[in-house]
């Protein structure tokens, strides 16, 4: 190879790294954070806030079972998500749960299994997925699955931060497991959009 062509090569490889990153800025700078608090619930924690906006899920996520309780007691995850339920007890649990999103038609029961094994279920349908111990009638936990990627949980003085939104506007909807769904629309642009969600009495 010429020394000229190889320098050419070189420049051209530049450019498009170059390009390549102003790119990933400009994405990256006009995504915004939802940041808010959501108040007037029985429970400020333990909510799921989440926006209508579509996009990739997938991944693992972890639901345990420890001590006889649910943990965490309520899972957020996004539509494609693979839900890894262990045990951690000496005992033998078992999961089901009665519907998915209130349809019946998708409840299902993963078995009865012991401590240390796990078992995997992929979530493609959103709602919400009460967890249920058919060996234990006290255990109760729940995993939430939201519509796309864009989703937090509150801690508890009910604060949340949803990431890396793309602009736009929005339907941003709340779950707890006890209390309405509170549902507000939303202007995400770059930056930070604040919100107050407060339940209706
Ligand atoms: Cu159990």
């Amino acid at each position: 190879m010429s020394f000229s062509r190889y320098t050419r090569i070189r420049k051209s490889l530049r450019a498009l790294g170059a390009l390549a990153i102003i790119a990933g800025l400009s994405a990256a700078s006009l995504a915004g954070d939802i940041t808010g608090k959501v108040s007037g619930l029985r429970s400020a924690a333990n909510v799921v806030v989440y926006i209508d906006a579509p996009g990739a899920g997938g991944g693992h996520a972890v639901m345990d079972q420890k001590k006889m309780t649910f943990i965490p007691h309520v899972l957020a995850v996004a539509k494609g998500t693979t839900v890894d339920f262990l045990n951690s007890d000496p005992v033998g649990h078992n999961v089901y749960w009665p519907s998915v999103g209130g349809n019946k038609g998708l409840a299902h029961n993963l078995g009865t299994w012991p401590q240390g094994v796990k078992k995997s279920f992929t979530f493609n349908s959103p709602g919400v997925v009460p967890l249920l111990c058919n060996v234990h009638a006290e255990m109760a936990g729940y995993i939430f699955v939201t519509p796309g990627p864009y989703y937090a949980l509150t801690n508890g003085s009910g604060d949340f931060v949803i990431k890396g939104v793309p602009p736009g506007h929005y339907t941003i909807k709340t779950w707890s497991e006890r209390g309405r769904p509170i549902v507000q629309q939303i202007d995400v642009s770059g930056g930070t959009t604040t919100v107050n969600l407060a339940a209706g009495r």
